[in-house]
């Protein structure tokens, strides 16, 4: 597979918003397994994924710095709905199930459970999706699959390298090498990545920013 296609078009490199975003407010607004039932208000919004355990709910927890805005855990599959939350009163951060937890078929249509799957395809809403990828471990096929998937279904994404406080800085310069060495064998480009910590809050402002910088090109949803 040839997969020329630019993961986040528009929204690549630099040109972010000069002022730090300050998170004002931060609220739950609703869980489901239904994408009908999302926020109907045209805000935009971020999800975020990757496999179970990687650290995405940690991550919203981090970024919003709230404790227990998302529930984490050591163990597993502790997400399991659709999570909205909105943030300043004008967007949406969605924390989602992992996947990779369940043994899952080789087809990655068949990895996620139905509804994310729905969510994805459906939510017109969703401007970014961010995947998370756990620094420490070589470049995993259900993370390239799920990759794949998002560009066939022209979803723009960017990575976040999760857990970075847990290895050297050697280390994790070779290990993102290897991923980039890895999936410049089917993309084009390496797709745009953060790397991040939330038990160190690296990656905050890179992140935040970034955010503010695309919802102010994406006011007309
Ligand atoms: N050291 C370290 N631990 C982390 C980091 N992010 C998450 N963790 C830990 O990893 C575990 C899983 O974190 P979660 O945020 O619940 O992971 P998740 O991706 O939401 O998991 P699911 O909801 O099960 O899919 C928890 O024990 C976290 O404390 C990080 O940046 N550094
Ligand atoms: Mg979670």
């Amino acid at each position: 597979m040839n997969l020329i296609k630019s993961s986040s078009p528009g929204y690549k490199n630099g040109n972010f918003n000069p002022k730090k975003m300050q998170i004002k407010s931060a609220e739950f607004v609703v869980s489901n397994t239904d994408v009908d039932k999302c926020p109907k208000d045209r805000l935009p919004e971020y999800a975020f994924i990757g496999r179970s355990n990687v650290g995405k709910s940690s991550l919203i927890n981090m970024l919003m710095q709230r404790k227990h805005l998302a529930k984490t855990s050591g163990r597993p599959g502790k997400t399991q709905l659709i999570n909205h939350f909105i943030i300043n009163k004008n967007w949406y951060l969605v924390d989602l199930p992992g996947y990779g937890y369940a043994r899952v078929s080789k087809s990655n249509k068949k990895v996620f459970q139905k509804f994310i799957t729905q969510y994805f395809k459906n939510r017109q809403q969703l401007v970014l999706a961010f995947v998370l990828i756990d620094s420490r471990l070589e470049p995993q096929i259900i993370d390239l699959e799920f990759m794949e998937w998002l560009s066939e279904n022209q979803i723009p994404f960017s990575i976040i390298f999760t857990k970075s406080d847990k290895l050297k800085p050697n280390a994790l310069k070779r290990n993102i090498e290897a991923y980039s060495i890895k999936m410049l064998e089917s993309w084009e480009e390496m797709p745009h990545y953060f790397i991040s910590s939330s038990s160190k809050g690296t990656g905050r402002d890179g992140l935040l920013n970034y955010i503010a910088d695309v919802n102010l090109q994406v006011n007309d949803l």
